[in-house]
């Protein structure tokens, strides 16, 4: 494993942030002039708001700017928000969002070659990988900026990149063993899956090389980071991004883990509440929000993530300057409110990986009775499947103690034999919602 600190692009990572704020001044500057002109939507919103791009000076003067939220991207729907015509964009990727149509981007070759590649080049480098690594790149290729991103970021750097994207699963298993794969790429989800596979077949350690996992696209807790990298015997890295600002690659962990740093000279990072949209106290968590700094294709100013993290912006001991953010805690909007309490997923998952006995697998199901409730299945590992019925017992009652001292609710947990919960092969569907779907 590489313990050795690398960095793809020492000058821009690990400038001093003197600099790096003069240099994303300038950039905003040219971002507000970019949106203003070129783009409707944002004339229109600087016009209601009587602001125009020489009211920004420093980057206090943020606030002052309108913020772009999902909806902006579905009312100009499909083309509305780029910035250049057509014959500039040359890729266009979009998100399937739950309801109705997909948001859509458009990427220049500036935006994929200097900024998207050059953020995954960076976010590989930093996570571990490095040329004569082989890259195992079990994200879905598509519309989905997992499959692409990755692979793009991965060639430049000159790791041999295996493009095999999702599923697929016994493929992946015998190319782990025949390429020597030693980097993963995909979901936490799908490599839980995989571990699980790798250990049902009996899989010898010694047949597999992988020494790095660079895992994102939904939310995962530091418990489950721990499970996958005891499975499959990795460092586990954490990789974030988003279709709107980029694909992956706007952050990612280094191989110190101690949160994701975001590559400040393309993406200025802000944390505001979620209900009165204005900037929290420094450290305090919020919901994520980025203004592209550099991008052509569809530059966004203040872009509401609705991803609940806090920023940090003490120096890394990796010696990169630039903002790291906590690990994502979730969604704003995956916020459960049960019987007055705010219980997020990534809560229940993080009781729940810390027990041993439990399986990576698990779902959440939410009901109304006459007040709203939650019920757990969790999967067993086989082991403890064929414990004594009194020992599961047990076990289930302190799975909802655990549960209860942490979320201060009462849930119901079933546990559920080994294979019961569905595998994801991208992004897992943690949460059954009755309420709504009833
Ligand atoms: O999921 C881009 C991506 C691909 C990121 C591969 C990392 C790796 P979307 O499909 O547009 O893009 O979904 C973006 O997924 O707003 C978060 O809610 C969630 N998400 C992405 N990465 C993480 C992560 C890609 N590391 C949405 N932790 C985001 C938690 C994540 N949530």
């Amino acid at each position: 494993m590489a313990d050795q600190v690398r960095y793809w692009n020492k000058e821009i990572e690990t400038m001093s942030r003197d600099k790096l704020k003069d240099l994303q001044v300038r950039r905003f500057k040219e971002l507000a002039k970019r949106c203003y002109t070129k783009v409707k939507h944002y004339k229109q919103k600087f016009t209601e708001m009587k602001i125009t791009p020489d009211d920004f000076k420093t980057l206090d003067d943020l606030k002052r700017f309108p913020v772009t939220i999902k909806n902006d991207l579905r009312d100009n729907y499909p083309f509305g928000l780029f910035a250049e015509p057509l014959d500039n964009i040359i890729r266009i990727h979009a998100s399937s969002g739950t309801t109705g149509k997909p948001t859509v981007v458009g990427y220049t070759k500036h935006d994929i070659e200097d900024v998207w590649t050059e953020c995954m080049a960076r976010s590989l480098v930093a996570a571990g990988a490095w040329r004569g690594d082989v890259l195992q790149n079990a994200y879905g290729y598509g519309l989905f900026t997992g499959g692409l991103g990755i692979h793009y970021g991965a060639e430049r750097i000159g790791a041999a990149v295996i493009p095999m994207s999702g599923g697929n699963t016994d493929r992946q298993l015998m190319l782990f063993q025949d390429f020597g794969s030693t980097v993963l790429t995909c979901t936490p989800s799908f490599a839980a899956y995989l571990g699980e596979l790798i250990k049902q077949q009996d899989i010898k350690p010694e047949k597999i090389k992988l020494h790095t996992g660079v895992f994102g696209a939904e939310f995962w807790t530091e418990n489950m980071r721990k499970k996958l990298e005891e499975l499959l015997h990795i460092r586990a890295i954490d990789i974030y991004g988003l279709s709107e600002i980029l694909g992956p690659g706007v952050s990612d962990d280094c191989i110190f883990k101690k949160g994701l740093h975001i590559w400040e000279d393309h993406f200025y990072p802000e944390i505001i509440d979620g209900k009165t949209k204005e900037p929290v106290a420094p450290g305090e968590s919020g919901e994520l929000v980025f203004s592209t700094l550099t991008k052509e294709g569809i530059p966004l100013i203040r872009y509401t993530t609705k991803d609940i993290s806090s920023l940090d912006y003490e120096k890394c001991e990796c010696g990169r300057t630039h903002t790291r953010h906590a690990k994502i805690a979730g969604r704003s909007d995956d916020m459960m409110k049960i019987k007055g309490i705010n219980v997020f997923p990534s809560q229940i998952e993080y009781v729940l990986m810390k027990i041993p006995g439990v399986a990576e697998h698990y779902e959440i199901i939410v009901e109304r009775d006459i007040l709203d409730k939650i019920k757990v299945r969790v999967e067993l590992t086989p082991k403890t499947f064929s414990d004594r019925m009194s020992e599961l017992e047990n076990l289930k009652k302190s799975v909802e103690k655990e549960l209860y001292n942490t979320l201060q609710i009462n849930v119901n947990v079933e546990l559920v034999p080994p294979g019961t919960i569905p595998r994801s092969m991208g992004k897992a569907k943690r949460v059954i919602d009755l309420r709504k779907e009833g």
